[in-house]
């Protein structure tokens, strides 16, 4: 993964430091682009260790238009937890309860999760529902009955809606395009925190690409990864320079069941990685 390799670098050596909302100081630049070919493997870092599992969970639940978090702690899948917690700890029905504790109180009290699960019209909204858009049906339909269209995308950012969102989203808008049959996608990422979110991104929308080439019955292309906010966080620098130091592994492979014909009946038994062998896993703060 040369290409997130140059990224950090390019951050480190060239980025300007630029304060923001968490209040805790990152380096920046603003535009950048990375292409990777998924012929050459799937795109998931090897200079340290990727939890995939959250990826393709995370992607199930957008892809059914789930927005409530309980989907996600009933699989394990701990990525979503800290904003709507930070909402519930400003709730009238808080009660000093622990992050654990919540994580319980959602997995076992229905009627809790439903009022402190919810993380508001996010993704998965906004894919299947985007103002009454199924916009997720619509690229399926327009890459079977006009694959030459230039008009294959996908926006999660919704303006009259974003306020209502536990976090705006980061993967604003993604366009797919077909030539030669093979299908590409760009993802354009407003904002991207490189140590902990672009790891997880490249995968989820590179898996994406292969999941809607398979149900289409395309060959899988590049994934165009378009960054507008690129940044690393202060307390990140030390993590970001351990991954420097260290030499990519082989890419890995993704095997996905070739049986599944509907983009809305992927299970997350049908994904399966093989020869991925990182460096072992780095710890880091989320800013929240
Ligand atoms: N972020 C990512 N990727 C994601 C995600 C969040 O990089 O998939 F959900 C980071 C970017 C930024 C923060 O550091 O989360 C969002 O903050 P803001 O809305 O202020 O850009």
């Amino acid at each position: 993964m040369k290409q997130y390799l140059d990224l950090c670098r390019h951050v480190m050596e060239h980025g300007s430091f630029k304060m923001d909302r968490t209040g805790t100081g990152t380096k920046s630049v603003f535009g950048y682009q990375m292409r990777y070919d998924l012929a050459e493997g799937f795109p998931l870092l090897t200079t340290k260790k990727v939890h995939l599992k959250s990826i393709i969970h995370e992607l199930l639940w957008f892809i059914n238009g789930d927005t409530n978090i309980k989907y996600l702690i009933n699989h394990g899948v701990k990525i979503w937890n800290e904003w709507p917690y930070e909402a519930f700890k400003k709730s009238v029905d808080y009660q000093n309860e622990t992050m654990d504790e919540y994580i319980e109180k959602i997995k076992n009290d229905e009627a809790f999760a439903k009022k402190h699960g919810d993380l508001g019209p996010v993704y998965g909204a906004q894919w299947r529902q985007f103002n009454g858009v199924d916009q997720l049906q619509y690229i399926l339909d327009e890459i079977q009955n006009n694959p030459d269209s230039r008009r294959m995308i996908l926006s999660a950012w919704n303006p009259a809606e974003i306020k209502n969102m536990a976090l705006p989203p980061c993967h604003t808008l993604i366009q797919f395009y077909v030539r030669d049959n093979k299908l590409s996608l760009q993802l354009y990422q407003r904002s991207a925190d490189i140590f902990l979110g672009v790891p997880f991104n490249i995968a989820s929308y590179a898996l994406l690409l292969m999941m809607v080439a398979q149900v289409t019955g395309l060959k899988t292309g590049e994934f165009v990864h378009t960054i507008g906010d690129a940044h690393i966080y202060s307390n990140h620098f030390e993590q970001i320079e351990l991954q420097l130091s260290r030499e990519p592994k082989a890419r890995p492979k993704m095997v996905i069941n070739p049986n599944v014909k509907s983009l809305f009946d992927y299970k997350y038994e049908d994904f399966e990685l093989k020869d991925y062998h990182p460096h072992p896993a780095i710890k880091g703060k989320v800013a929240i």
